[in-house]
């Protein structure tokens, strides 16, 4: 017996064995959870596919979250398998990579709601849609980032995107909570993901957590998906509407 013996839920956002979403989806297995998973594209399935067989999933599907037709299009899927649900793990964001590049200043319209679209409505569009199958109260978590409170270089429209979604954390906390669903973020410290690939400076930002960071290390997605498996067991069961750090301690320095 585990302490996430018994939920179900379903994992938006793995892409790959390094995705944080993927530590989410191991710590709920070893702790007894029933996993379902969406994947974006056709490219991943390929990916995905072994992932969720590892973990014994029953439920693969493919889901653009910037699609509403295909949202309610697994949900309603998902509602026919399980008929409820006891979480949601959501680790989704996307910005242009040329928005991650410059500066802030001379993000596009186009830009701004396409980050905005995909890395805060989304944790909305899913949460309405699961309130619905969590007749017993549930779990809502999603992953956040320090650049939604303090400018971090090059984050940019990210960062704004980041701040919308921890707001949306707690207006759905609010909504939900008389329903006994709680809403919760997950601020990660910077970890080496398909996400975090590519961009410029990143090997330079795990160095300076090293250094500064009152643990001085950086974070392991290990550590990041036991704080989901927290948020989605019931030792939270009085905690909604929190963005908690799990940082190594970084954010507290202010820098
Ligand atoms: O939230 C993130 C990553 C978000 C992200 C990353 C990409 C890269 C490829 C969103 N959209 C895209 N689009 C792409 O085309 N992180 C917390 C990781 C991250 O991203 C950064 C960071 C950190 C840390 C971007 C700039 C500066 C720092």
């Amino acid at each position: 017996m585990g302490i996430a013996a018994g939920k179900k839920g379903i994992i938006f956002g793995v892409a790959n064995d390094h995705s944080l979403a993927w530590y989410c989806a191991q710590a709920l297995h070893s702790q007894g959870a029933e996993l379902a998973f969406t994947y974006q594209g056709e490219a991943l399935e390929r990916r995905i596919k072994p992932l969720a067989e590892e973990v014994g999933s029953p439920f693969v599907e493919p889901c653009d979250l910037s699609d509403d037709d295909q949202i309610d299009r697994v949900f309603t899927k998902l509602n026919r398998l399980w008929g409820e649900i006891d979480f949601v793990i959501h680790a989704v964001a996307f910005a242009d990579k040329k928005d991650l590049e410059g500066h802030f200043v001379d993000t596009s319209r186009a830009g701004f709601q396409l980050a905005l679209d995909v890395s805060a409505y989304t944790l909305t569009a899913v949460a309405r849609r699961a309130a619905q199958m969590m007749t017993s109260g549930g779990s809502i978590v999603t992953l956040t980032y320090y650049g939604a409170e303090k400018v971090v270089p090059h984050y940019n429209v990210m960062g704004v995107a980041k701040a919308a979604l921890e707001a949306s954390v707690r207006y759905l906390a609010a909504d939900l909570g008389e329903k006994n669903i709680r809403v919760n973020a997950i601020s990660a410290g910077p970890v080496r993901t398909l996400a975090a690939m590519g961009i410029s400076g990143f090997r330079e930002m795990l160095k300076l957590v090293e250094v500064k960071a009152p643990l001085k290390r950086n974070v392991q997605g290990q550590e990041v998906g036991n704080t989901a498996l927290y948020f989605v067991s019931d030792l939270s069961s009085a905690v909604t509407g929190e963005v908690v750090h799990v940082d190594c301690g970084y954010s507290i320095l202010g820098m």
